[in-house]
C-alpha cells in the first residue's frame, strides 16, 4: 500500500487532525485508499508437479512430522503468492501434504472446513475422521468437516502425498475466527466406527426421521446444513463424468461437469465457502470471467488454460490460480480432467456473485 506523503494530505487544520488523532478517527477521502487494497493484486499463476514434488520429497528427507514445531503439525508444502502470502487466494488455502510410512499427523480438530484430494494413495493409507477410517485411494475425495476430529496414518510402506485445500484465509483473516483449534489427547483418536459407517449414514439409503437438521458442530451456528465425513471414491466419479461424456452436452465452461455434493442435502456446495468439480474437458471452453477466484488441480491431461494475458501450460498434477475478474478458458491438447476449487458459495451466500463473457 501506498503510503500518502504528508504533502499529499488534504490541509486539515492542526488542530483538526489532532483531534482524529487523538480519537483514533481517520476522515474517508485519507480511509479510501487502504479500502479493497489490503489484499495484494493476485495474479494468475502455476505451480508445476515436477516443482511441487521437489519441495516435498526434500522436506520429507529434512523433517520427519514427529519433529515440527507444535501447531498445526503437517507437513505440507503450500501454494503463495505474490499479492497473499499466506495462501493462493484471500479464500482458498491449497497444501500438498506427505506422510512417509509408519508416520502419523496427529489428531486435531479446527473451525476451519478441510478436504484431502489423494495424489499418491493406497488401501493402508487412512485419514480417519470422527471415529472412521477412511482409505485414500488416488483421486479419492475426501471430507474432513469443520471441528470434527481428523488424524492421517500410513500403515503402507509408500510416502502418501495429496492435496489438502481449506478456507483458512477465510476463516483466520477476514473473519478473524482465530480462536477454534484444539489439539486430540492422543496422537491417534479412537476409531469408534466401522468402515463404511459415515457413508451409510450419507447415502441413497440413510436412516431419516432420526437426523437433526441443525447439526453443526462444534461451537459454531448458523443456518447451513453441516457437511458430514465422506469419502467420495474416484471410481464413481469417474464412471459418472464418463457417462456425462457419453450421453450429455457439455457445459460452456466446464465441459462435462460433475458437482461434488454436500451429501447432507444432496446438492452444491459441498461446504458453506467452497464448492468442487469434477470436469472432463474433451474441447476448448468458451471465455468468460466471475468475481469468484478459482485454483485448479490437474487430475488427467494436457492443455492451456488462457488468463487475461497469459498461457498457463499445465499438466497431470500441476495446480493453477484464475483470480477474481480474469477472463479465462481452457484448451485441453485431448481428453483432460480437472478438479476446479472455487469460493463462489461466499459471493451467492451474499448476493455477490458476478459472472459475464467478454464483450
Ligand atoms: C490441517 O488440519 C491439515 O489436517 C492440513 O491435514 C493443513 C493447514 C492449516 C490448518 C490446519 C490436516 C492445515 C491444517
Amino acid at each position: 500500500m501506498a503510503q500518502q506523503e504528508p504533502e499529499d494530505l488534504l490541509e486539515l487544520s492542526a488542530d483538526t487532525r489532532s483531534i482524529l488523532e487523538d480519537n483514533d478517527l481517520r476522515p474517508l477521502w485519507e480511509v479510501e485508499e487502504d479500502l479493497g487494497n489490503l489484499v495484494g493484486d493476485i495474479d494468475p499463476d502455476i505451480w508445476k508437479w515436477e516443482d511441487i514434488q521437489n519441495a516435498i520429497d526434500s522436506i520429507e528427507d529434512d523433517v520427519p512430522i514427529a519433529d515440527l514445531p507444535p501447531g498445526f503439525q503437517r507437513r505440507v508444502a503450500v501454494p503463495v503468492n505474490t499479492g497473499y502470502r499466506n495462501a493462493v487466494s484471500n479464500t482458498i488455502y491449497l497444501g500438498i501434504q506427505t506422510v512417509s510410512p509408519g508416520e502419523t499427523a496427529p489428531s486435531h480438530r479446527h473451525g476451519a472446513n478441510a478436504l484431502r484430494f489423494t495424489i499418491d494413495g493406497n488401501e493402508d493409507m487412512k485419514t480417519v475422521v470422527a471415529g472412521e477410517e477412511f482409505p485414500m485411494l488416488d483421486n479419492d475425495l475426501i471430507t474432513t468437516p469443520q471441528w470434527e476430529w481428523h488424524d492421517h496414518v500410513n500403515d503402507s510402506s509408500e510416502t502418501a502425498a495429496w492435496l489438502d485445500v481449506l478456507d483458512l484465509p477465510l476463516v483466520l483473516d477476514s473473519l478473524n475466527a482465530r480462536n477454534t483449534f484444539e489439539n486430540h489427547e492422543l496422537e491417534r483418536q479412537p476409531v469408534t466406527k466401522s468402515r463404511g459407517y459415515w457413508e451409510s449414514q450419507y447415502g441413497r439409503a440413510r436412516p431419516f426421521e432420526d437426523k437433526k437438521e441443525d447439526d453443526i458442530p462444534g461451537p459454531f451456528q448458523g443456518n447451513r446444513e453441516a457437511t458430514p465425513p465422506y469419502r467420495f471414491q474416484w471410481s464413481d466419479t469417474q464412471e459418472a463424468l464418463r457417462q456425462r461424456a457419453e450421453n450429455d452436452e457439455p457445459d460452456p465452461h466446464d465441459g462435462y461437469s460433475l458437482s461434488y455434493v454436500n451429501p447432507a442435502t444432496g446438492e452444491p456446495p459441498l461446504f458453506p465457502t467452497m464448492s468442487f468439480r469434477a470436469q472432463l474437458l474433451q474441447d476448448a471452453t468458451d471465455p468468460h470471467f466471475h468475481n469468484a477466484t478459482e485454483a485448479y488441480f490437474v487430475i488427467e491431461g494436457d492443455g492451456v488454460t488462457h488468463v487475461g494475458d497469459e498461457a498457463l501450460e499445465w499438466s497431470k498434477r500441476d495446480i493453477f490460480l484464475v483470480p477474481p475478474d480474469e477472463t479465462h478458458h481452457h484448451e485441453p491438447d485431448d481428453e483432460a480432467i480437472l478438479l476446479g476449487i472455487t469460493d463462489r458459495p461466499v459471493f451467492e451466500a451474499f448476493n455477490f456473485y458476478a459472472e459475464a463473457k467478454p464483450s
